[in-house]
This record gives structure tokens, C-alpha cells and sequence, in this order.
């Protein structure tokens, strides 16, 4: 019920309303003009299932006496077909008034007291239900996620618990944590109300903590490697309907892109494909970009596209690109299954990644609003730029083989002589799996031998640190 107002719709008719275009299921008929659904306000039409404001099917609504002169469709209305509904008229409102207190259906039970009496509902309600919220499930380290409790009904005590985080219990109703580590989390909330009943329930993995400082750029995603998501790179944002998916049917590069089924989505549905922290602290500048190709349905569709930045790890966001529905699409309209060829494909240069971005826990999404076109696809995403000079220092920084299964070999270049340096394998998860400090390191090529044969299979992040520089790469184990 996220954005589905269905259920209202449905009540309307329970309460004896009909449909704005008369009392039948077939809207977009003409011949709708002639009847009238017994309610005086709401404009004569013929019905819609689309969200244009301007909708104007019947020229005759005077003829109901409430208007004196042919005004627009009332496509808002929660008896209509479409799906921006978010009001009954005065005239509706009178007419389930009347069918509430009236006997011929029975509908003034719904009220009576004796009713009342029979369902249990005039009795203090207990406990039914656990339920809890926070204001956001992906952090980083030392980020405040605030809790808040929903639960129902008359809870009037809370016994939290919170694996992991600071505090790691709470009595208050809506506490506030902090987590230190990356990582996933269960949270747990018992509750009891003034009859002593008491409901516990885990909420599993409700909280990931990512990684601050992110991982370093050029990060680059053709979706060839790690086809699946979500993954340790991104997110989905889907409260309803299709999400996006890697698939192999479409693809700007090599065989794999994502893709949102947006044809099948509840339009109004709002989707988003979320990074996960990137360091771009060490560059001078970032240039992000991405392919796309979408088709629409039909000219009525008014589906959206938007880019947005974070500079705090996910807490704030801020719009840098907008492709609004004029010009979203990279092909003719299509009613068909869309799979994109070649010359479909659209380059999206987002150029608002200003100075103030170039933080360590950088993240960016895109968010994609679905106005009842047809698929959309996307593929390259890239997010680079040139470093800052103190950070020329290593370069060249590369493992081999990768994929890797017992020796892999860490090789870079140095500028200049560094000591003080530490090389680490850190799993998706943030942990070091592998560690070498203290290490004092030449000019010129350095190449270095690690022991894989013990790590499982994944991907990893090889990083070289040092106090001058820092900079990682991708490691896959296959063994
Ligand atoms: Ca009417
Ligand atoms: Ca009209
Ligand atoms: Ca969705
Ligand atoms: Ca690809
Ligand atoms: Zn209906």
C-alpha cells in the first residue's frame, strides 16, 4: 500500500459510490458522456488511466447543474482509473454520508454501538503487533541512526536490544545508536503494554554499516564482474513492484547491464540504484557518467530520471541532474518488449560533482520515477578523475593474475622512497584478512608477493597505505 490507493477506491464503491464516468468498468468510452455517476460536482468523463491534468473528455458538464461551464477531468479523484488519486469531491463526501446511516445494505452497523459491542472494538485494544523504523538502514561507522517504535496498540513499555551498536540496549521509546564497525545487524524490540501482555520480535539485518573512508576511484562498473545486485558496490531502493536487476538480454558493454522492468512497475513507483561510499578525497576533481537507453510507451508517459550526491554517507542527497520526461528517451515509443541495440544508448555526464563532494564518503544514486513507460536499461557507470598533485606518488597500482587463487603479486610504482607503509586485503565486509605494516618501499617498480591460498572466494579490496598516500584496487579469489 506504499503508494496504491486501491484500497480506498474500493471503500468508495463499499460506500455506494460509482466510477466518475458512470456505473460500469470500461472507461475511455465516449459514449460515457451521456451518463453520470449520480454525484453532481464531479465533472462528467469518460474515464482515464493515465495522469494528464489537462484531461478534458466531456464538454457537457453543466448539464448536472453544479458547473456552469465545461471545466477539465477530475483525474485526481480516487473513483477514477488513474494513479495520482488523492481526493473524493463535497458532493461524494455527502452521498457515503448517506449510505452510512442508512439500513438498506446494512452500512449503519459499521457505527452502532452494539456493533461495537460485538467486535470487541469498544474495549481498551492490546498488543497485536512489534514493529520498528529508523531513519535510515545503511550508515557508516559512527553515524547516529535514530530508532523509532511502531508498534501497536497501547504499548507502554520497550526493552531494545541492538547488536553491535552504542548503547547496546534501550528502554526509551525511540532511542538513538551508533555503530563502530562495518558490517550487518539485527536489531530486537520486545514491548508490553498496561495488562502486562508482552511481543518480541528480531528484526535480522535491519542495519549495514559501510565502509568511511569508501573505496578509491577510478570506480568503474560495466556489470561484466559482479553480476548480481545488490552487492558490496550498490544498493536498490524498491518498496514496490520490479527493482533493478543485472540481466544479460541488453547491454552497452560486453553482456551485462542493469535494468529496471519498468514496464511492469506501478507508475508513481519510485526506484534507485545506490553506490556504496567512494573516497574521492584524493582527487583534484570528479567526473561521473553513465549509459542509458529507455523507450516510452506513449506520449502520455512521465517517466523520470534524476542523479543525486551525498557527501555525508547517504544522509543528505542533493539533485545534480534531472532528465525529465521531455527528454528521457533514447528511442521511438514502443508498446512492444524494448531491448536496446547499439545506437539506442544515451551518455548521461553528470557535472555537478563539485569541490565541496570530493569527501571520503562520497556516495551518489540513480533515482528513476516510473510514469508508465517502457524498460530501462543502464550500463558503464564510471566515476573518476584526476588526482591532486601530493597524490602522483604511487602509480601503476595493479594486481596479477586477478582473478587469483593461491599467488597474487602487488604491483605499483613510487615516485619516491616511502617507509611507513602497510599493505592490507580487506573483505566486502571491511575486514582485514591479510596485513603487512611497517614496510619500507624503493622508487621505481615494486612488486610484491601475496599468500591467497586461505581466503575465500569473493572480491576483495587490495590497499596501500601510507602517511603520504593511499590508494586500493579489486582483488577476485576463485580458489
Ligand atoms: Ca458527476
Ligand atoms: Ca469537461
Ligand atoms: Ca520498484
Ligand atoms: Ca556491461
Ligand atoms: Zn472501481
Amino acid at each position: 500500500l506504499y503508494s496504491s490507493r486501491t484500497l480506498t477506491h474500493e471503500v468508495g464503491h463499499w460506500l455506494n459510490l460509482d466510477h466518475l464516468w458512470g456505473n460500469n468498468n470500461n472507461p475511455g468510452n465516449a459514449s460515457s458522456c451521456t451518463q453520470d455517476d449520480a454525484v453532481d460536482d464531479t465533472p462528467r468523463c469518460i474515464g482515464v488511466t493515465s495522469c494528464n491534468v489537462s484531461s478534458n473528455t466531456c464538454s457537457n458538464d453543466a448539464v448536472d447543474g453544479y458547473w456552469t461551464t465545461d471545466v477539465v477531468d477530475n483525474i485526481e479523484n480516487y473513483l477514477e482509473y488513474s494513479y495520482c488519486s488523492k481526493m473524493f469531491t463535497p458532493g461524494q463526501k455527502s452521498r457515503m454520508r448517506a449510505a452510512l446511516v442508512s439500513g438498506v445494505a446494512g452500512r449503519n452497523n459499521l457505527w452502532s454501538s452494539s456493533n461495537h459491542t460485538a467486535t470487541g472494538l469498544n474495549q481498551t485494544p492490546t498488543i497485536c503487533a512489534v514493529d520498528i523504523r529508523s531513519n535510515r538502514n545503511m550508515v557508516c561507522g559512527g553515524d547516529v541512526v535514530e530508532f523509532f517504535d511502531e508498534s501497536y496498540n497501547n504499548v507502554n513499555s520497550w526493552s531494545w536490544s541492538f547488536p553491535g551498536g552504542s548503547p547496546s540496549t534501550s528502554t526509551q521509546q525511540n532511542p538513538t545508536v551508533t555503530y563502530a564497525n562495518a558490517g550487518t545487524y539485527d536489531v530486537q524490540l520486545q514491548v508490553s503494554d498496561q495488562f502486562g501482555n508482552q511481543l518480541s520480535q528480531n528484526f535480522p539485518n535491519f542495519i549495514t554499516v559501510i565502509a568511511n573512508p569508501g573505496d578509491l576511484t577510478p570506480f568503474v562498473d560495466d556489470f561484466e564482474s559482479a553480476t548480481q545486485i545488490p552487492n558490496s558496490d550498490w544498493s536498490v531502493y524498491n518498496p514496490e513492484g520490479p527493482g533493478f536487476h543485472v540481466m544479460n538480454s541488453s547491454s552497452f558493454s560486453g553482456s551485462y547491464a542493469v535494468k529496471l522492468d519498468n514496464s511492469a512497475a506501478i507508475p508513481g513507483s519510485v526506484d534507485e540504484l545506490v553506490s556504496t561510499t567512494l573516497d574521492i578525497s584524493n582527487l583534484s576533481s570528479a567526473s561521473l557518467s553513465f549509459k542509458y537507453a529507455f523507450a516510452k510507451r506513449n506520449s502520455q508517459n512521465t517517466d523520470f530520471m534524476q542523479v543525486l550526491a551525498s557527501r555525508d554517507c547517504g544522509e543528505t542527497w542533493f539533485l545534480r541532474k534531472n532528465i525529465p520526461a521531455s527528454t528521457i528517451a533514447t528511442y521511438p515509443n514502443t508498446n512492444s518488449s524494448y531491448n536496446p541495440s547499439a545506437n539506442d544508448w544515451n551518455t548521461v555526464n553528470v557535472s555537478g560533482i563539485t569541490s565541496v563532494y570530493l569527501v571520503s564518503d562520497f556516495r551518489f544514486k540513480i533515482k528513476f520515477t516510473s510514469g508508465g513507460g517502457n524498460d530501462l536499461f543502464i550500463d558503464d557507470i564510471n566515476l573518476s578523475g584526476p588526482l591532486s598533485i601530493e597524490d602522483e606518488l604511487v602509480f601503476d597500482f595493479l594486481v596479477y593474475p586477478n582473478p587469483a587463487n593461491t599467488l597474487a603479486v602487488l604491483k605499483f610504482n613510487l615516485s619516491s622512497m616511502v617507509d611507513d607503509a602497510s599493505i592490507k586485503i580487506v573483505d566486502p565486509l571491511g575486514r582485514v584478512v591479510y596485513g603487512l605494516d611497517n614496510q619500507t618501499y624503493n622508487p621505481g617498480l615494486n612488486e610484491i608477493e601475496l599468500n591467497v591460498r586461505n581466503l575465500n572466494p569473493g572480491w576483495y579490496n587490495v590497499i596501500f597505505d601510507s602517511p603520504k598516500r593511499k590508494i586500493s584496487t579489486k582483488m577476485m579469489i576463485n580458489n
